[in-house]
Order: structure tokens, then C-alpha cells, then sequence
């Protein structure tokens, strides 16, 4: 990890990549657009109870309630606005997709349309909103398949390792927006005074080995053995197998718990329980498990389902769910090992 780059703004970053032949023009207008939304998303996360944003979003007078059968709420709807709007306009777009939203969601006609999809998690970790903890946006770009100006759902239906971009945004203690291009992954500070994203990390690398682990124990008696086996062989510290002790984390924001193990290490894990089961795991794959995976594979760490490397499954649907397992490499390949001896014994 080398040191802050204070003068390296990320309109600059963009600009010296697309010099270097790694992105285009309109790849770098895109990154910008979603950089300025995640700016108007931090000022109103900011604004908290002053901003009158907290609390549940209502529809007809009843909590309204999204895609996923979860309740919205108002920062959700309003950070979901925030991006559509800043992005129909700019010409770089052949369709959105969102957690907070049924189905894809067109270019409007009157716009031009360009070659990439944006998918994201407009306000991630929602159930933190209303108690002033860390919560973020996600964000996945693809490629509009050739021959498609009219993106439909399954245009949007390509694996992870097909994603050119990925990123999110921390609306934490400071804003920072965290990002690769499949050359690295890079953090960059919001600078409230100028108003601009300034580089401060160039390549994050998560280191390969790991005391630290974050997993929400209170799902403990839902997992499948394997998991079971290897929590508990992490519980067992330097007097079980894998003789060491470790600590645990769970911030209950995938963004906040992620940007820790980016900076220090460790492994996130939301497996499949049997209350998910059904529905495939927690974590949505197109617009949580992927992003993050692509950003933590470029920083040398590993992302897998427990049996798949993450960004190799093949998606079936938007709004598709997954166990996730991600972070320091070896820690995660020890995750899956478990899953591989179970399933072989099976
Ligand atoms: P959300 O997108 O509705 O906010 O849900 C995703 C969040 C993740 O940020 C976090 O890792 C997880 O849900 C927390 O789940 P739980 O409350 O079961 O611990
Ligand atoms: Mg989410």
C-alpha cells in the first residue's frame, strides 16, 4: 500500500487511465456521474434527522415495500432517485438496474443511449440509517451486449469477471468512494471544503492472513455444517485446529464491514442459512456480491460463494441472492475447504 496521493483528484485518476488506454471517455463520464450522485447521497445522509430523511418511506399512508419484500426507507428511495436522475441524462447509459427497483429501468427516449449498464445498491446496510451508523452505495458496471440500445433485464444477466467497473461509496465518519477499473483498486476521500474525491490510497491490498472475521452469529443455529464447523473452529482459537485466536466484527453495513477488511484484513461472510435458503442466500450477486468481489480480487483477495469463485456464477436473475464468503485469500479458501470436505464426505 503506498502512501496518500493528496493531489490526485479522481477526475485526474480518470483522465491519466483513459491516457493509459484502460478506460474510455465514456466509461470515465459514467464513474464521474455516479461519483457527484454519491456526493449528493453523503450530503443528505449527513443532514440526518435535520434533514428530515430518516425513518420509513410510506406509499398510500403503508410502509412501502421494495422488490425484495423489505421496507424502504426515505434515504433509500431518495438516494435511488438521486442516481437514476443523475445518470439518464448523460448519454454513457443503455439501462439501470437497482435493489430498489422490480425490473430495469430504460434510458428515457428524449436522451441518448450509450454502450454500459449501471447496477446498484442505491443506500446499502438500511437497517443502520436511523441510528448514525456507516451505512453506502454499491455500484457494478457492464458492458451493453452488441446490437442492444434498449437494455432489457437479461442483457444485464452477465457473470461478474464481465464487469469493467465497480465501486462503492462509505458514508462513514468521512465520504470515501472506493473504486477499480480492473487495474487495482484505489480509495479516494471526499475533501468537503473543495467538494472533490481526492486519491488517498493507491492499490488497497488485503493482506493474505487474517484473525478477524465478520459474520452475524445470531443466524448460528440456521447454517449449514459446514459453516457451522468452520465458525466454530475459529471459536476454538489457539487451542483448536487452526490454532489461533480471532476477533470478531459486524457492523451489519456490507460497505462498512468490506471497507475494514480492504484496509486491515480479515473475512466477511453472510452464508446460506436456512431461513435464506429458499431465496439463494441475503446478499443480492449483481449489484453487492459482484462489485465487491471484483474490488476485493484486485486488491488480492478472494470472493466465492463457499463452492464458486463469486464472479465465475453465472446469474439467472437481477435480484438473484448468494452465500458470500470474501476478503483476505487464504482465510477465504479455508472457508470453501470446509465446504469442499463436507460436500465430498456427502
Ligand atoms: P440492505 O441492502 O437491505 O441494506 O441489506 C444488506 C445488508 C448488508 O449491508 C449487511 O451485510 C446485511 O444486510 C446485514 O444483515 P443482518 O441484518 O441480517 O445482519
Ligand atoms: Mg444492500
Amino acid at each position: 500500500m503506498t502512501s496518500p496521493s493528496s493531489s490526485i483528484s479522481l477526475t485526474r485518476y480518470l483522465i491519466e487511465e483513459q491516457r493509459a488506454g484502460r478506460i474510455n471517455a465514456d466509461l470515465r463520464l459514467l464513474i464521474e456521474v455516479v461519483a457527484r450522485a454519491c456526493k449528493s447521497i453523503s450530503i443528505a445522509v449527513g443532514k440526518g434527522a435535520l434533514g428530515g430523511v430518516l425513518g420509513d418511506a410510506l406509499s398510500a399512508g403503508e410502509a412501502s415495500i421494495n422488490v425484495q419484500g423489505e421496507a424502504q426507507k426515505k434515504l433509500d428511495v431518495l438516494s435511488n432517485e438521486i442516481l437514476l436522475e443523475a445518470n439518464a441524462w448523460g448519454g454513457h447509459l443503455a439501462g439501470l438496474a437497482s435493489e430498489e427497483m422490480d425490473t430495469s429501468h430504460p434510458i428515457p427516449d428524449v436522451y441518448p443511449r450509450g454502450n454500459y449498464l449501471l447496477l446498484f445498491d442505491p443506500l446499502d446496510g438500511s437497517s443502520n440509517i436511523d441510528v448514525n451508523i456507516s451505512v453506502g452505495t454499491i455500484f457494478s458496471v457492464l458492458r451493453c451486449p452488441d446490437g442492444v440500445t434498449r437494455a432489457q433485464d437479461e442483457h444485464f444477466l452477465q457473470p461478474g469477471s464481465a464487469q469493467v467497473a465497480a465501486g462503492y461509496c462509505t458514508y462513514g465518519p468521512s465520504t470515501m468512494l472506493v473504486l477499480t477499473v480492473g487495474h487495482g483498486t484505489h480509495s479516494f476521500t471526499l475533501d468537503r471544503e473543495v467538494g472533490g474525491f481526492v486519491m488517498t490510497t493507491r492499490g488497497m491490498t488485503i493482506p493474505e492472513e487474517t484473525r478477524e472475521f465478520a459474520v452475524n452469529m445470531s443466524n448460528q443455529r440456521f447454517w449449514e455444517a459446514p459453516m457451522q464447523r468452520y465458525v466454530g473452529d475459529l471459536l476454538a482459537g489457539r487451542e483448536g485446529p487452526r490454532g489461533k485466536d480471532f476477533n470478531m466484527r459486524w457492523v451489519a453495513s456490507m460497505v462498512a464491514d468490506v471497507h475494514r477488511i480492504l484496509t486491515r484484513g480479515g473475512i466477511f461472510s453472510y452464508p446460506l442459512d436456512s431461513k435464506c435458503a429458499a431465496k439463494g442466500g441475503k446478499l443480492r450477486l449483481m449489484y453487492e456480491a459482484n462489485p465487491m468481489a471484483f474490488l476485493v480480487e484486485q486488491a488480492g483477495g478472494a470472493a466465492s460463494t463457499g463452492r464458486e469463485r463469486m464472479m465465475d456464477v453465472a446469474p439467472t436473475g437481477l435480484h438473484q441472492r448468494v452465500p458470500v464468503f470474501l476478503g483476505s485469500r487464504r482465510e477465504v479458501e479455508a472457508a470453501v475447504e470446509y465446504h469442499r470436505a463436507h460436500d465430498a464426505a456427502a
